[in-house]
């Protein structure tokens, strides 16, 4: 991220049910993903080619540092993927990819301080304007860097109010129904590249929720240039759809 700081290592306090700290986590080459049930993770359509075989695509769960094994990661291999049938590569629209994890025994990602699943939103779920959220990844510390951050940090933004998520603040670009702004007041924090896939979580009836997939921007950091986010309260019905019919 622009902004941002590192996240602990050890898992954050607060007495909320999921997701105590962000379990976005790295698949190389650099796609970020949200663990949503224990073998389903959530990511970017736009970070898979629709030729990407899945089986070289790994899942690593639990991990602090980019390149580093830690005693806490889970890695999976991946069963399968779907991006969404609709999405738009020119706009982004419907930018969303459900991950399926490959596993013998019917059980994939196991809870523990650092991994644990963010809850999915009722479909119908609207959350105040301005509402803090919070995101995290591995992604660049500034648009230009050179190198992805060797560490998961984390930021805060704000949902924006619809009427401002226009083409007019963010480079004339198409914005879709299907996306919402997120970004910081204070012109710090903001998602950069290599963090898209990654989450945006907002905490509800005391639940860390996933309302938004990173997914775009123009530049890092700029103040008042928010993010874009794919709304995944548009996607519930798809997500349970897909889970459902493919058993694990
Ligand atoms: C990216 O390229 C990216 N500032 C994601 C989010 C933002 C910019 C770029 C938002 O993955």
């Amino acid at each position: 991220h622009h902004g941002g700081t590192d996240i602990p290592e050890q898992p954050m306090a607060g007495g909320h049910k999921c997701f105590p700290r962000p379990s976005t986590e790295s698949i190389f080459p650099p796609a970020e993903e949200s663990l949503i049930d224990s073998c389903w993770v959530l990511s970017a359509a736009h970070c898979f080619e629709d030729n990407d075989k899945a089986e070289k695509l790994e899942v690593i769960l639990g991990r602090t540092f980019r390149k580093q094994n830690s005693s806490s990661e889970q890695i999976f291999k991946v069963e399968k993927y779907w991006n969404h049938e609709k999405f738009h590569n020119e706009t982004f629209d419907n930018d969303i990819a459900l991950l399926k994890l490959k596993t013998d025994i019917g059980i994939c990602a196991v809870n523990s301080p650092e991994v644990l699943p963010a809850c999915l939103p009722e479909r119908g779920l609207v959350l105040p304007d301005w509402t803090e959220c919070e995101i995290s990844g591995y992604g660049k510390d500034f648009e230009f860097a050179a190198e992805f951050s060797e560490r998961v940090k984390r930021g805060f933004v704000r949902l924006w109010p619809k009427e401002r998520c226009v083409p007019d603040v963010l480079s004339q670009r198409t914005i879709t129904s299907n996306m919402l702004c997120a970004g910081d007041t204070r012109g710090l924090d903001d998602a950069c590249k290599g963090d898209s896939g990654g989450p945006l979580v907002c905490r509800n009836n005391d639940k860390m929720t996933l309302m938004g997939v990173i997914s775009w921007g123009d530049g890092c950091g700029q103040r008042d240039k928010p993010g874009v986010y794919t709304r995944v309260t548009h996607y519930i019905d798809w997500i349970k759809s897909k889970i459902k019919a493919n058993p694990v």
